[in-house]
């Protein structure tokens, strides 16, 4: 079995999440779904039950104590998620109710307002649905046109060979995911986005699986919007931020109408309040961005380079041992691959992993994941996919290998 970077206490940390210490189906919990949603800490838990225990009140109306309470810890969680990206300013947060909505944002407001017939949105054949159907859509209402860069094959990398030559004077914008949610490829989103950049293209970055894995820089990766959402990174599910560059949000037309976007409203016109109020309309999840600003704290007391190196090591340990199984496939780069593993046991449903290998206790989660049209690509409906967080451990990498072994076995009868 692999030892883990000791500098950090991992098994303490593990105590931190109550929903990890149970059985399921008499066996005790692995949960290795974590890229659908990550678990919470107490510290998670007690921020939003603290809240509404103590604080509850709407935000920006009020005059009164809990309200000042609660617009004070609303606007700190958004400073908070500024400098958990390395954001200029809390200006250009906008809290958004996840990864989907920041990246249906962005298509809406400032797709229709830039876009028009013969102009292209270049995507890659990685994208997760929501980094595809919000521009298919914003290309039909426009007239642009939707165009892809490749992936090589089982390996789930770009092809960045093509790059050039698909940056075309065409291309107004270039949005793409960060980590694969399917494969576990890591995109050199700071290359690309300086290539992109150069053309004068404006970029998004999707970054959904990266956000709470590893040390983001939204200043240093160059792009000018990146998405992500709160429940992946042990943070509240409803509640997600979208980062903007300033002077891309100062140009955006608002996306929702309604309370607390304005400045003022009359009968016939109505004048928007600076970004990021004017792209918030209505009553916001207030409890969602106070939970996250606690899931921002916690991880970065642990340091998310600590946790980047952890989940690869998992990733790597349990990639090396399903490899070695016979009548498998295997998907995801082979070196610099996110936390998680992605494959197909020969003539297994991915569906049938799942339900065996919960009998098991081992939480995986088989289908496309999003991601039909890659899936198409490479000639399968599904794969099965363990993804992996940091209190996860070796021993569960070996349980999970010991169920993949009798499901194969069972299959073999
Ligand atoms: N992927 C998974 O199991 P939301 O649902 O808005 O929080 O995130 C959407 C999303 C966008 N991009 C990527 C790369 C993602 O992985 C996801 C969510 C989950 O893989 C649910 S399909």
């Amino acid at each position: 079995m692999i030892s883990m970077n000791t500098s950090v206490d991992w098994a303490r940390l593990r105590t931190d999440f109550p929903i990890l210490n149970q059985q399921v189906h008499g066996k005790p919990l692995v949960y290795f779904d974590n890229a659908a949603t990550s678990q919470k800490p107490r510290s998670v838990i007690d921020a939003l039950t603290h809240y509404y225990e103590r604080d509850n009140a709407n935000v920006h109306r009020g005059i009164h104590e809990l309200s000042n309470r609660s617009t004070t810890a609303f606007e700190a969680a958004r400073t908070r998620a500024a400098r958990f990206i390395n954001a200029r300013s809390a200006d250009e947060i906008i809290f958004t109710r996840g990864t989907t909505e920041g990246i249906n944002l962005v298509a809406a407001a400032w797709g229709a307002q830039n876009l028009k017939p013969g102009d292209v949105i270049l995507l890659t054949e990685l994208e997760h649905h929501s980094n595809l159907v919000p521009w298919q859509m914003i290309a039909r209402r426009t007239g642009a046109k939707v165009a892809y860069i490749p992936v090589t094959g089982d390996e789930g990398t770009l092809d960045l060979t093509r790059l050039d030559a698909l940056l075309t004077s065409q291309v107004k914008i270039l949005s793409l995911v960060h980590i694969s949610n399917s494969m576990g490829t890591v995109n050199p989103v700071q290359e690309i986005c300086a290539r992109a950049r150069s053309r004068g293209i404006v970029t998004l970055v999707d970054g959904a699986q990266s956000a709470g894995h590893l040390p983001v820089d939204v200043q240093a990766i160059g792009c000018d919007f990146f998405a992500f959402s709160g429940h992946k990174i042990c943070g509240p599910t409803g509640i997600g931020v979208l980062w903007g560059r300033q002077e891309i949000l100062d140009a955006m037309p608002p996306y929702q109408g309604g309370g607390e976007m304005i400045l003022s409203v009359g009968y016939q016109k109505t004048e928007y309040k600076p970004s990021p109020h004017r792209f918030e309309a209505g009553t916001p999840d207030i409890s969602g961005p106070i939970g996250l600003h606690a899931a921002m704290d916690y991880l970065d007391a642990i340091g998310r380079e600590k946790i980047w190196q952890h989940d690869q090591q998992l990733a790597n340990y349990a990639y090396e041992q399903l490899g070695a199984l016979k009548n498998i496939r295997m998907f995801g780069p082979k070196v610099n691959r996110a936390g998680l593993v992605s494959f197909l046991l020969k003539d297994v449903h991915a569906h049938d992993v799942v339900t065996l290998a919960d009998q098991g206790g081992v939480a995986l989660r088989g289908g496309h994941h999003c991601t039909q049209p890659l899936m198409h690509k490479l000639g399968v409906e599904s794969t099965a996919r363990a993804s992996f967080y940091f209190y996860n451990t070796p021993a569960e990498v070996d349980v999970f290998i010991t169920v993949i072994k009798e499901i194969q076995k069972f299959f073999a009868a």
